[in-house]
């Protein structure tokens, strides 16, 4: 770790010890928390996933700044504090990270700004339901995710379901390619898209156990190829819901969206919470279940990486 990041990082006692043993661990972020899903479902579910990392064997350390400094690992309280604050909480992005802290404001960390901290840290692990993309008519607006930057750049692989198709799935794909990100789909030829196990865009790389994820992000670190890897886990069969219905709530998500005129870091945070109202809930319990999908997948990587 850079020994200047020491003054604004305060590393939880058992992560720290999981590092110093060089024990496997998994980041977790916190905009899911505040902004992906409603109190007290998120901090059920964050309790949920540090829970699920554990029984893989993995230390779990959610990531966000509170007080002016950068929490790697959370305590209970303050893990159900952001959660109840809920979007009163800022979302922190990269760009974010500075002001944020100098005014010693609490934060919410995305998938971009996750990677940063766990990097800093040294976690090269984390998982999360899905992330960033190019928004749909993004080559008009260039409202794409400081997520697939962070990928390009930040050398943590990120297990998620794919990405959400309030955006647009190809375009994000390419972007990814264009930054030389690897897109490994676990189990499958397709690149998932979050509620469905299908987007009928295909990926690259398809791996079938984490111990093969394992030893290519080795060789791609031992190589000096800096970045990010996507590692794209499908929602369980069980889970999945109908594309039909949840491309319609989509479609009218989006519509509103634009009539509203909602735009920049409010975007995604509005079409999550508007897809969750118009689904009833529905759309809830299958993000809560892939989240636990992603966090097992992850922790079961981290082990191989750690522990081969
Ligand atoms: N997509 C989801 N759930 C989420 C997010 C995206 O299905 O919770 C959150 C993540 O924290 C992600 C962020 O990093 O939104 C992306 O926001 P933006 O598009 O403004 O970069
Ligand atoms: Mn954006």
């Amino acid at each position: 770790m850079n020994l200047a990041l020491n003054k604004y990082l305060d590393v939880h006692p058992e992560v720290a010890e999981a590092l110093r043993q060089k024990a496997p661990i998994v980041a977790l972020e916190s905009t899911i928390i505040t902004h992906g899903m409603p109190y007290p479902q998120n901090v059920e579910t964050a309790r949920a996933l540090e829970a699920i990392v554990r029984a893989e064997g993995a230390t779990p350390a959610t990531i966000a700044l509170l007080d002016g400094r950068i929490k790697v690992g959370l305590q209970s309280e303050e893990l159900e504090g952001l959660g109840k604050a809920g979007t009163a909480v800022q979302k922190c992005s990269r760009r974010d990270l500075p002001l944020l802290l100098a005014s010693r404001q609490a934060g919410a960390t995305t998938v971009a700004a996750t990677m940063i901290v766990a990097q800093w840290a040294g976690i090269p692990f984390f998982a999360t339901g899905g992330i960033g993309g190019v928004h749909r008519g993004g080559q008009d607006s260039l409202d794409i995710s400081a997520d697939l930057q962070e990928l390009a750049q930040t050398s943590v692989a990120v297990v998620c379901a794919g990405a959400k198709s309030i955006l647009d799935l190809e375009r994000t794909l390419e972007y990814l390619e264009t930054h030389g990100v690897p897109v490994i789909a676990f189990g499958s030829d397709e690149f998932p898209a979050f509620y469905t196990r299908h987007s009928g865009l295909g990926v690259d790389y398809r791996a079938e156990e984490a111990a093969e994820i394992a030893k290519i992000l080795r060789v791609k670190w031992d190589l000096g190829l800096r970045g990010g890897a996507l590692i794209a886990n499908p929602i369980p069969e069980a889970y999945s819901m109908e594309p039909g219905a949840i491309e319609a709530v989509i479609d009218q998500a989006l519509r509103e969206a634009e009539q509203q005129n909602i735009r920049g870091k409010a975007l995604t945070p509005f079409l999550l919470a508007r897809v969750e109202a118009l689904t009833e809930g529905n759309s809830l319990a299958a993000n809560i279940q892939l989240v636990y999908h992603n966090a097992r997948l992850a922790a079961q990587i981290a082990r191989a990486f750690f522990l081969p």
